[in-house]
């Protein structure tokens, strides 16, 4: 296959950060992505209707009067969110979804639950008015071996949840085990997969010395469980979809504190299908990247395409950030200075 053209897809977990580095990012979500759902885990997170209104606002302004792109907005959860906020902010069409972070499991995660049972009157009004938890499925006690965190997750919160709420709408985010891809598979819920975890396995971060390049949360794991996770997203299975989860750090910040998060939305669809190729599987990649999605949350598939065409790409070694015309720093992008196959047809 040469060319393929697919209805557009839809990021269903990116990070778009503030200010200048959202001003220098956004292009390569509102380019080439219909809708996306943006995190909340911003330095000041995102745990009210004013909040949440004003980065709507701050992202929309940025984009042109003819990009069609939709942000859909998340609620950050803390153990002393009001439902009436929740409830509010859902049926006003502000937050199309609420995230709950287990206190500390992730970047700007330090707001988040400590005691996931104290909001569980959050997840029956959420169930109820039928509004999608998004879950970071890792458990965030330092006892926990951070190779298992998403296991021990599964175990002791995640069954919980969904035996106590049937009916709430689940997306467990990101997954990186063969343990939460047959989890998800045998239960009513959906998860999103990255590029990242389907191409990197854990010796990624030690290889020619320790690469926080490839560092990001929840950590990639041994090689078995990558292979499950390919498995997984090629399959067609409609309980798994797209989900970036591109987490922008400038170079300086990355090189000095190490700190968790890989950019890839400037590479994101190039990057998928490099392994759907390999997989004998790009027939599957609309369904994985446009389709699964909106069905499982009950929202329309896009209307526009985009055609994708089998030509080398090679991947810049940093994207610059300007403020105004000056240059303040630099992103590297996940395959930095590698060559993929496949390109977005402009
Ligand atoms: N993981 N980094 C970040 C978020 C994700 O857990 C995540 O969603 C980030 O920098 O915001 C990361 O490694
Ligand atoms: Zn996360
Ligand atoms: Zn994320």
């Amino acid at each position: 296959m040469e060319k393929l053209t697919i209805r557009k897809p839809d990021d269903w977990h990116l990070h778009l950060r503030e200010g200048v580095v959202l001003k220098n990012i956004l292009k390569f979500s509102s380019d080439f992505f219909g809708r996306a759902i943006i995190m909340p885990n911003t330095k000041n997170p995102i745990t009210s209707i004013e909040r949440g209104v004003a980065y709507k606002n701050s992202i929309c302004s940025l984009l042109s009067k003819t990009n069609t792109f939709k942000p859909l907005m998340t609620i950050y959860l803390t153990e002393s969110i009001s439902n009436d906020e929740i409830k509010r902010g859902f049926l006003d069409n502000i937050f199309f979804a609420a995230k709950l972070y287990p206190a500390n499991a992730t970047t700007n995660s330090l707001y988040g639950v400590k005691n996931i049972k104290k909001i569980y009157k959050v997840f029956e009004l959420m169930q109820e008015i039928g509004m999608p938890l998004l879950i970071h499925g890792e458990v965030s006690d330092p006892m926990v071996d951070i190779f298992d965190r998403e296991e021990v997750f599964i175990d002791t919160e995640l069954n919980p949840i969904i035996k106590n709420f049937p009916d709430l709408k689940i997306v467990l985010e990101h997954i990186t085990t063969s343990y939460a891809v047959d989890f998800v598979e045998s239960n009513n819920i959906a998860a999103t997969i990255t590029p990242h975890h389907l191409h990197i396995n854990r010796n990624a971060m030690f290889f020619g010395g320790l690469n926080s390049d490839f560092y990001c949360l929840p950590v990639a794991k041994r090689e078995s469980n990558r292979i499950s996770l390919i498995k997984a997203a090629t399959s067609g299975n409609e309980c798994f979809f797209l989900g970036t989860d591109s987490a922008p750090h400038l170079r300086e910040w990355k090189a000095f504190c190490g700190c968790a998060g890989i950019f890839n939305s400037s590479v994101a669809l190039n990057s998928y299908l490099q392994v759907f190729e390999e997989e004998n599987a790009l027939e599957k990649f609309e369904k994985f990247a446009s389709i699964n999605g909106p069905k499982f949350h009950n929202l329309p598939l896009n209307n526009e395409y985009i055609t994708l065409v089998r030509e080398p790409y090679e991947v810049e070694e940093f994207v610059d950030i300007f403020d105004e015309n000056k240059k303040i720093g630099a992103i590297k992008p996940f395959h930095a200075g590698q060559t993929l196959n496949w390109r977005v047809k402009s």
